[in-house]
């Protein structure tokens, strides 16, 4: 490093002091805390992607955002070249430059990394980082710090996209390295066109009852809401409805998909008069989804359509596609090419939705919490499709399927022209266009899933009744340090410290069905409790004494 790049970067570095006694990790998702406290995160962040940048001589995306999280929180997140997550083994580099306690150290962090990187410095190549931060009101002064950061390596540039979806700005870094433009409006048209191709081919004759045309979106009043609006103004061939669209009301207070999946109510602004409609709900920065629909007669609640449900009815349809496009006649019993399709889950996956799409026949493998994990596996399969129980997850399509995909479906255009073959090309190929193929994106996946209900001519109950969810309890617990949990086994079995899997087991057998597990949350300071069991009140039972258990071993926290 010169000597100009050393000053620049201790100048600027000395004006981002961290706050004395807060250590962040690199979570599920990025770096999440109180905004007050995330300035000097943010700048590091910065620093990290401009570094990003110039390694993979690639576009990176730098996203503020905490989600769901409440309104005074923020985070930041960086979107690798892919569009996907920062790579895994850069994350003990983002610990370790988020603590430096003062700028000489931060500095050293930086020599010792781009050495060992072999990353040029000094302005000899370009870096360039797309900015994107949602609704909070913190975003505006972290999105300058970040720029601060970036700008403070030599060569880097940022790029303020302005206020987006976390999906939308993954989206726009894998479409810039792909050479393709990037603005909003070109995702927009990307959506809204694959949209009305999957509707075009609908097969005669389905059609949804008249009641179920509408649906109702809660926008969690957040960004998502917002750009669903400007997204329903290019789209024809859906009734939308969006409320809480962050006019009014607080970002995901009593609102939003984690509001609406964890405590199975209605959100705010949803009442008896929606009983029967079809609702959705996205998330504070709308990479996750969840449909839901009122029930008469009981206070608020909801019979809920989760992640689990939507990855059923994607791998239903894709399955369906795939029969179809591989129905073999003589001529074409060579052409026939069986992609391989995985189904990948977390351990919050509903039970009764895994034994279901395993009787369908299709393989399902489970990871660790966190989208990193479910991502790079589903990338090993043509076809991956991955969701969280939350509502956050995508169809993967591998390059080599849709290159042979494209083939066939231009052979069949000349052989057997608007064939119900060469129409399950079609839907395979207008699906990955639709489908945000970086991320999770609630906006993509909702018009997937109101493309294939149009296509199956079902209502939300249809759907729903695919197969009954066992009952479930999801707990927090704070504890004095969280950490101190640690598993394997796709997080379902304690490790240390030791006595607890045992303790958990014991409980776990008084119930039928039951089934629980622990895990340290990598997004808030608790640890996550999660039981399922035949009814609802041993679901309850089960969840609280297993938080308990918590208590007992790792002592109650503030
Ligand atoms: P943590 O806080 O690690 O449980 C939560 C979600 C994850 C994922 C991340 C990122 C649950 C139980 N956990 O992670 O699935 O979505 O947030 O947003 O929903
Ligand atoms: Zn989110």
């Amino acid at each position: 490093m010169n000597d100009n790049q050393r000053s620049i970067l201790l100048e600027s570095s000395s004006r981002f002091p961290p706050p004395p006694g807060v250590k962040l990790s690199y979570g599920t998702s990025g770096f999440r805390a109180d905004a007050s406290v995330l300035q000097s995160t943010v700048f590091r962040v910065g620093i990290l992607a401009a570094l990003r940048s110039l390694k993979t001589q690639s576009v990176i995306g730098l996203m503020i955002t905490a989600s769901h999280n409440k309104v005074s929180d923020n985070g930041v997140k960086i979107a690798d070249p892919s569009g996907g997550m920062l790579s895994q083994d850069w994350e003990p580099f983002a610990d370790a430059l988020a603590d430096a306690p003062d700028s000489q150290r931060l500095l050293q962090l930086v020599d010792d990394f781009v050495k060992k990187e072999n990353i040029l410095l000094e302005g000899a190549q370009s870096a360039e980082i797309l900015l994107g931060r949602d609704t909070r009101p913190s975003g505006e002064s972290l999105l300058e710090a970040a720029k601060q950061g970036i700008n403070s390596i030599a060569g880097a540039v940022a790029v303020d996209m302005g206020v987006l979806t976390t999906p939308q700005l993954h989206w726009m870094v894998r479409a810039r390295n792909k050479s393709m433009k990037a603005t909003e409006l070109e995702y927009f048209e990307q959506l809204s066109n694959s949209f009305r191709c999957l509707i075009d081919l609908i097969p005669q004759g389905s059609a949804v009852n008249k009641i179920n045309d509408k649906l109702i979106v809660d926008g969690a009043n957040g960004v998502g809401g917002e750009k669903l609006e400007l997204l329903n103004k290019i789209l024809n061939g859906l009734d939308i409805e969006i409320r809480n669209s962050g006019k009014q009301g607080v970002l995901n207070e009593g609102v939003g998909a984690d509001y609406v999946q964890k405590e199975k109510v209605v959100p705010c602004k949803f009442g008896p008069a929606d009983v029967g409609i079809r609702c959705a709900s996205l998330d504070g920065d709308a990479d996750r989804l969840v449909y839901f629909s009122v029930l008469s007669n009981a206070n608020n609640k909801i019979d809920l359509v989760d992640g689990d449900k939507i990855l059923s009815l994607f791998a239903l349809f894709i399955e369906e596609q795939l029969n179809t496009l591989n129905k073999c006649d003589r001529d074409t019993e060579n052409k026939c090419y069986w992609p391989t399709l995985g189904v990948v889950q977390t351990a919050y996956a509903n039970g009764a939705s895994t034994d279901y799409l395993k009787h369908s026949g299709l393989e399902v493998v489970f990871t660790k919490t966190g989208v990193k994990y479910l991502h790079e596996k589903a990338a090993e399969y043509d076809i991956g499709i991955y969701f969280e129980a939350n509502g956050h997850g995508t169809i993967l399509f591998s390059e080599g399927f849709l290159h042979w995909l494209d083939g066939r479906n231009s052979e069949l255009a000349s052989t057997s022209k608007g064939s119900e073959q060469q129409k399950a090309a079609l839907r395979l190929l207008a699906v990955s266009k639709l489908i945000n193929q970086a991320v999770g994106d609630a906006l993509s996946g909702l018009l997937l899933v109101e493309a294939i209900l149009q296509h199956m001519g079902w209502s939300i109950h249809r759907w729903n009744d695919l197969y009954h969810d066992l009952p479930s309890r999801q707990l927090k617990v704070k504890v004095v340090d969280r950490t101190a949990i640690v598993t394997e086994n796709a997080e379902t079995v304690v490790v240390s410290p030791p006595g607890i899997q045992e303790a958990i087991d014991a409980e776990t057998a008084k119930y039928p069905r039951g089934r629980c597990f622990v895990r340290p949350s990598g997004t808030e300071d608790v640890v996550r409790v999660y039981a399922e069991a035949a009814t609802q009140e041993a679901a309850d039972n089960l969840a609280n004494s297993v938080a308990q258990l918590m208590d007992q071993f790792l002592g109650g926290g503030t």
